[in-house]
């Protein structure tokens, strides 16, 4: 039963706005997710598809890295993830008639929405130097290209292996592997665009890069503070976890520009009363807070600590931690009338936040990507540690850190050492249990992975998963780099923006997916992934692949290594295409907390892994215990007449991947290049809502940065401050404006100018 891909450009991006939603999910979420999954899949596959989704037999959500509750529902999967499954489990197909059809030059003018739909990919495609048409081509030859390329570089380092956060811990090990086999650290991946800033604070304070609660620690909170996150649309079922909480007196603070829908009520699509639609509320206190102004926000939390008596957790403070003097006396040395204008915040509601704070002996703080993303992103999570170590709230139960992540295994992958500066703890453990020496020089991150492409540095790049350049900032620029590339790589499920903007010479690679049946030598295979809570669980597929052409992640790469690193390297590539639990066992080996990895993981949802500082309060930092660190206080400032824009995600958006262009919660259906702007700020620009803006950036290299046509949308946003989407937006960001320490590109504070325009692009102009 094979599906006509769609023919004609769908994009009309003609955006009509209604009223913001006031609650998240309810019936309109369940009906919305199976008219998604009925058109890409049919009725019978959806229903056989959905069942499976997250359950102990069944694979794992390929959406978000929420964890999955010890009991679960019969439909253990939200509107979103209903989505991602829908678009790998479709029925359409990307076959070589498409390639042969279609230049690349014509899908670079293609905008992703129209890529992604067209289905899953087929055969491995070849685009030759010179030649504008992808041709179909056999697996061994395309190793061969590859090999010849890698072969050709004067230093391994001219190589990236770039990583997208939804591969398996079983390919991920196997990926960072024959790289640093092949000689280089260059390992860039989507984190280095996402928690990079999480993992850099968390590091240097707790000593563990990870959060530090387990989904029982959310419901028995006290106070739980969402800072920077929309759950509604990213982490749907982590509304069941705080509406839990809520149920057990918890109380929550908001702290967002924007007032999102799932955050101020949840109607549980599980439960009678949430289909109904009364739902429960969920924020008690909403600080709508000025962008960039979180770290003055955490910094006067802890300021008003230090003052109440009894605030501080003194002997937690003494047994636990270092650096509090100074922690104190830069807090008391501080400005607290500069905290108004950071945060835009009114002084009664921070009395109250405080006094929640106070209130609380279980306090956790989750964020995502409203943090990470900014120049001092950094400090920012830092001073949200600080808060927790006053109140001794690291290590408790009901209290902690909990970054929330995004794609489903990314937290896997980097504990699988899918990272660019490898510890030599993890570069020994491989030495010695493969006797290949490891490459000991730092690798490539995405920032610098682009401006070593741009500079002829780099000549390979590789990609396993993603979509590289839609997903990277300063769109012109990466593009540009990219294409100075003698060969460009993508093992890839579905078409995108990254297979349209090649080196000299391209591969597609297509693989099989998280919904599919991996059947090895050995027979069939599963694999595993890590939650964002350090769960780590099985994966298995059960529908048939797309194609019988597909490879599996874990034996491309194998494959690849074999013909790369020749036929008699130490590492048994074979063995571990063959069956999977071989993999296991090295991982065991080499990686800690994975001890009897093959026996633990078999258990229905399998084993959790240590965490130093929730088990034990142990923190293995620089100095061996958690750090206070006194970082001076942060925010962005504003020229008169710009505002401070950030880059975020609509509702109907995986990433890159769009799947419509609504962003019901928010009222915006039909399309995507709209800007929310506070009604006072678009008052005083003289922007009627309904009309039409450009955006330009200005940043400190001088250059500026234009995206055209974005409908202006009147919205209760902090003022002072944007909001649209990326990845349109993307091209704003200047790849140059990235957080200290972590190298984040700075999508969520973006300063930029609005010029009214005529109208809306022509349909013809849309690439992203
Ligand atoms: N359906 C769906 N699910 C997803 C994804 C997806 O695209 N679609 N992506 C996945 C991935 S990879 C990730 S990383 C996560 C992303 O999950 P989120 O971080 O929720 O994603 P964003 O849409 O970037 O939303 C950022 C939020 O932070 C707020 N914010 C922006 N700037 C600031 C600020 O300065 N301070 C504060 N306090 N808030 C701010 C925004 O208003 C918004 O609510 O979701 C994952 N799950
Ligand atoms: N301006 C701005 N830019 C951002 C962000 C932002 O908030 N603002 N967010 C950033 C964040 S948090 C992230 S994580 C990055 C995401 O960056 P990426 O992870 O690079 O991008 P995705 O859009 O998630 O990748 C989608 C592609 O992955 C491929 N794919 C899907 N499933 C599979 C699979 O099972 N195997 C393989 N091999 N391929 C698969 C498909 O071909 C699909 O087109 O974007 C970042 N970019
Ligand atoms: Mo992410």
């Amino acid at each position: 039963m094979k599906r006509k891909p769609p023919q004609a450009d769908p994009v009309q991006d003609a955006p009509r706005v209604s009223a913001p939603r006031r609650s998240a999910a309810g019936l309109p979420a369940v009906a919305n997710s199976l008219r998604v999954a009925q058109r890409q899949m049919g009725a019978r596959r959806t229903a056989l598809t959905l069942l499976r989704v997250n359950q102990a037999d069944g694979f794992d959500c390929p959406g978000c890295a929420w964890p999955e509750p010890e009991r679960r529902h019969a439909a253990e999967f939200c509107e979103n993830g209903a989505k991602a499954v829908a678009e790998e489990a479709t029925l359409r197909r990307v076959t070589p008639a498409f390639f042969a059809e279609r230049p690349v030059s014509e899908l670079a003018r293609r905008s992703g929405y129209w890529l992604g739909q067209q289905g899953r990919l087929t055969h491995p495609m070849y685009l030759a130097e010179g030649s504008d048409h992808y041709e179909p081509i056999g697996w061994e030859r395309a190793f061969d290209i590859v090999a010849e390329e890698l072969r050709a570089l004067d230093s391994p380092d001219e190589a990236l292996f770039y990583t997208s956060g939804r591969t398996s811990n079983e390919a991920a090990f196997l990926y960072q592997l024959f790289a640093r086999c092949f000689g280089t650290n260059n390992l860039p991946d989507c984190s280095n665009l996402c928690h990079e800033s999480s993992g850099a604070a968390l590091t240097e304070t707790l000593g563990v890069g990870k959060g530090s609660v387990l989904l029982e620690d959310l419901h028995h909170a006290d106070l739980i503070i969402v800072a920077g996150q929309n759950p509604g649309t990213n982490h749907p079922r982590m509304l069941t976890a705080l509406e839990k909480a809520k149920r057990n007196g918890a109380r929550i603070i908001t702290v967002n520009p924007l007032p999102e829908a799932g955050l101020e009520r949840f109607d549980n699509p599980q439960t009678l009363r949430g289909l109904a639609g009364s739902g429960t509320p969920l924020t008690d206190l909403f600080l709508q807070i000025r962008i960039g102004g979180d770290q003055a926000l955490f910094r006067e939390l802890c300021r008003r600590v230090l003052a109440a008596e009894g605030g501080v957790d003194e002997e937690f403070v003494r047994e636990h931690t270092h650096g509090f003097e100074e922690f104190a006396a830069a807090v008391r040395a501080g400005d607290p009338g500069e905290v108004p204008r950071a945060t835009g915040l009114d002084p009664a509601d921070i009395d109250r936040a405080a006094d929640m704070v106070l209130a609380s002996k279980r306090t956790v703080v989750c964020w995502a990507m409203g943090l990470t993303q900014h120049r001092h992103a950094v400090p920012t999570i830092r001073e949200i540690v600080n808060l927790l170590l006053l109140r001794g709230a690291v290590g408790r139960p009901g209290a902690g850190v909990c970054p929330v992540r995004g794609h489903s295994n990314v937290q896997g992958d980097r504990t699988m050492g899918i990272v660019e500066k490898p510890s030599p703890a993890l570069l020994d453990a491989l030495e010695e249990e493969f006797g290949v020496p490891m490459p000991r020089e730092h690798g490539l991150d995405v920032v610098n992975a682009i401006r070593a492409l741009r500079d002829g540095r780099a000549k390979v790049f590789f990609a396993l998963g993603g979509n590289f350049v839609a997903a990277s900032p300063d769109t012109g620029v990466t593009e540009a780099a990219m294409r100075r590339a003698r060969l460009t790589v993508h093992v890839s499920t579905k078409l995108n923006r990254s297979h349209c903007v090649t080196g000299a010479r391209a591969l597609i690679l297509p693989v099989l997916g998280r919904t599919e049946r991996d059947v090895q030598a050995s027979g069939e295979q599963f694999v595993t992934v890590e939650d964002s809570m350090g769960v780590v669980h099985a994966s298995r597929g059960r529908l048939a692949p797309a194609s019988e052409h597909l490879l599996s992640e874990p034996a491309l790469v194998c494959r690849l290594a074999r013909r790369v690193l020749g036929g008699d390297h130490p590492v048994p590539w074979e063995e571990f295409e063959a069956d999977y639990a071989a993999v296991r066992d090295r991982i065991a080996r080499t990686i800690p907390g994975f001890e009897d990895f093959n026996a633990r993981v078999a258990r229905p949802g399998g084993f959790v892994l240590p965490h130093a500082p929730r088990d034990e309060r142990r923190f293995p930092t620089a100095t061996g215990k958690a750090n206070f660190t006194a970082a001076p206080v942060e925010w962005p400032r504003v020229p008169p007449g710009r505002l401070l824009l950030q880059t975020l995600r609509s509702h109907d958006q995986y990433n890159t991947t769009v799947y419509g262009l609504d962003d019901r919660y928010r009222g915006i259906e039909g399309g995507r290049r709209v800007v929310l702007v506070h009604p006072g700020d678009a008052a005083e620009l003289g922007l009627p809502d309904g009309s039409y803006a450009d955006l330009t950036s200005e940043w400190e290299d001088g250059r500026e940065r234009t995206a055209p046509g974005f409908r202006v949308v009147h919205y209760p946003t902090a003022r002072g401050c944007a909001a649209a989407y990326f990845p349109e937006t993307n091209v704003l960001v200047p790849l140059d404006a990235t957080a200290e320490v972590s190298n984040t590109p700075a999508s969520k504070s973006v300063v930029i100018r609005l010029t009214p325009s005529r109208g809306p692009l022509p349909a013809s102009d849309k690439t992203v």
